[in-house]
């Protein structure tokens, strides 16, 4: 499954975490490097046993095979990889910080936050009071965090957008897309963040793919 063409192979559905890796890559201007494989997991059996062979033993996206290189997995790994590789949308010095937290504090924990609220209003799975309630006071004490940081500045890393909006950004669209937005609707900050990511044309490029 290694790139024969000699370009990068990123495995790619509509919608799922490989937003990331595709707006960065558009945000890069790099496309031209890349050969986007349109993947769905679970569809062709003899495709997912190849796939989870010798990609990803999960089965799922994104996925970056980088010619002569063992795979690269989870989002947020293949987006700095990306950043580092090109050198470009990378942070300042000084916003280093919030590059690595917001980074891993997104992918480590607030996907798994949305995840649940997934299942709940996406899936329509059924869980106690007690964990709705817990789960609602844990992503907003995160959006709550997030807002404080974002208070008087672009984005994540000040007023300079790198890779790590990418990542962040996802969420903000797994949010958006959830029960109208309700999850968003009392982060006025965040809301004006989604706003500013809104307006980049590669955001929408992405999004839009099918
Ligand atoms: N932590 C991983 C999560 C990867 C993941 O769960 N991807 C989902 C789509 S968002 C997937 O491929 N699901 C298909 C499946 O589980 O069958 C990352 O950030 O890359």
């Amino acid at each position: 499954m290694a790139g024969d063409s000699g370009k990068m192979k990123l495995y790619w559905y509509p919608e799922y975490r490989s937003v990331r890796p595709i707006w960065l890559i558009k945000e890069l201007e790099a496309e031209q490097d890349f050969e986007l494989v349109r993947f769905f997991p679970g569809g062709d059996a003899a495709h997912d046993a190849a796939y989870r062979k010798d990609v990803h033993p999960h089965c799922t996206i994104p996925a970056l095979v980088v010619p002569g290189h063992i795979p690269i997995l989870e989002s947020g790994a293949i987006c700095m990889y990306l950043a580092d590789r090109y050198g470009k949308l990378l942070p300042e010095p000084k916003d280093k910080e919030d590059y690595y937290s917001f980074m891993l504090y997104t992918t480590a924990t607030l996907d798994g936050i949305l995840d649940f609220f997934f299942e709940l209003y996406g899936m329509n799975k059924t869980f106690t009071d007690e964990k709705v309630q817990q789960m609602t006071d844990k992503l907003n004490a995160g959006f709550d965090f997030i807002s404080r940081r974002l208070q008087g500045r672009q984005f994540i890393c000040g007023d300079k957008f790198t890779a790590v909006d990418c990542v962040f950004g996802y969420i903000i669209y797994y949010a958006m897309v959830l029960k109208d937005g309700a999850l968003l609707k009392n982060h006025p900050v965040l809301l004006e963040y989604r706003d500013r990511i809104q307006k980049r044309p590669h955001y929408q490029a992405t999004i839009n793919m099918k």
